[in-house]
């Protein structure tokens, strides 16, 4: 077995599975070990802003980690540390045949198993980074400049500037430690950041649906939950029908019976939501709505991770 192991976020990398990744690359090699940052897929707008800003390059593309799998880097069974995820179908293809030695995590836990002992650390806090700050501490070290900037982004990123319902004052007091090792000015960086990673350019709405976007299986569906932030919902509801005929094709292609595509408003503190599939009656009943047009407006909804995935696996049971 290669002895380097490598770390790497959730597919569809959002700033903390890239950042974090980064981060605790960092650390772990200031302590010594072997590792090397991945990423599962493009960087998104905001992701980019934030390397620019800080100056960091990207980590390397990873495909597989199946040896026997086309494009396989690696001979032998591969050595992985999963960060910000934990979910066999959001992981890197070919999980089944890699020895996980560690979990670095803030989501809930789906079905996971392994074959040997290993590390998992979950907490519930809003962000990998701030698990990855007391890691730091435990180690009597600090992150460096670039590497505060990091974990800075990804706390802004996963809590949206702290206006998340999955913040915690940890995430606050993290947040505030790193973006004085990282030399900016917390709420200025954090909104130029946000609405950084709110424009969406000449993104095609195929690409600006798979920006960020999860499947999960709930009872007997399988459900695909994709999340946008937006300073301008309307932008998005101009297009609606685009929209929901893209949904439409990835429903029929990837067989999922429901898709919830969430266009959260950073500003107003709520979601729109544009919702398809055979099963959305369980949307309609997970948040005592109904569905206008397939569209539904739901105040103070913008976390997929502490109100749409528990809402929705509630009724799925
Ligand atoms: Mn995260």
């Amino acid at each position: 077995m290669s002895e380097k192991a490598l770390i790497f976020g959730h597919k569809n990398p959002d700033t903390d599975s890239i950042c974090s990744v980064l981060a605790y690359e960092a650390l772990k090699k200031q302590l010594g070990e072997n590792v090397e940052a991945r990423r599962l897929g493009n960087l998104n707008k905001e992701t980019e802003f934030v390397l620019n800003y800080f100056d960091v390059e990207a980590p390397k593309l990873l495909a597989t980690v199946d040896p026997n799998a086309e494009g396989a880097e690696n001979t032998e069974r591969q050595k992985v540390i999963l960060i910000d995820h934990n979910e066999r179908i959001q992981s890197v293809d070919g999980l089944e045949t890699a020895q996980i030695t560690e979990v670095i995590d803030h989501h809930k836990f789906g079905e996971f198993s392994t074959f040997e002992p290993l590390m998992i650390r979950a907490e519930p806090v809003g962000c990998s980074s701030t698990i990855l700050l007391t890691i730091y501490k435990e180690n009597d070290l600090l992150p460096e400049k670039k590497m505060a900037g990091m974990m800075l982004s990804a706390i802004i990123s996963d809590t949206l500037l702290f206006k998340s319902p999955t913040c915690t004052p940890r995430d606050v007091k993290a947040a505030e430690e790193l973006a004085k090792i990282a030399g900016v000015d917390l709420e200025k960086y954090g909104m130029d950041m946000l609405i950084a990673g709110a424009s969406f350019g000449d993104k095609s709405t195929k690409e600006i649906i798979n920006m960020d976007m999860k499947e999960f299986e709930m009872g007997a569906n399988k459900i695909a939950i994709a999340q946008v932030n937006t300073v301008n919902v309307a932008e998005i509801l101009d297009q609606k029908e685009q929209y929901e005929s893209t949904i439409q094709e990835q429903i029929e292609s990837e067989g999922y019976d429901l898709f919830v595509f969430i266009i959260t408003d950073i500003l107003r503190s709520g979601s729109e939501t544009i919702v398809l599939g055979k099963a959305t009656d369980v949307f309609e009943s997970a948040f005592d709505t109904k569905l206008d047009n397939n569209t539904a407006w739901l105040e103070g909804a913008v976390s997929r991770k502490k109100q749409f995935v528990p809402n929705l696996m509630e009724v799925s049971k």
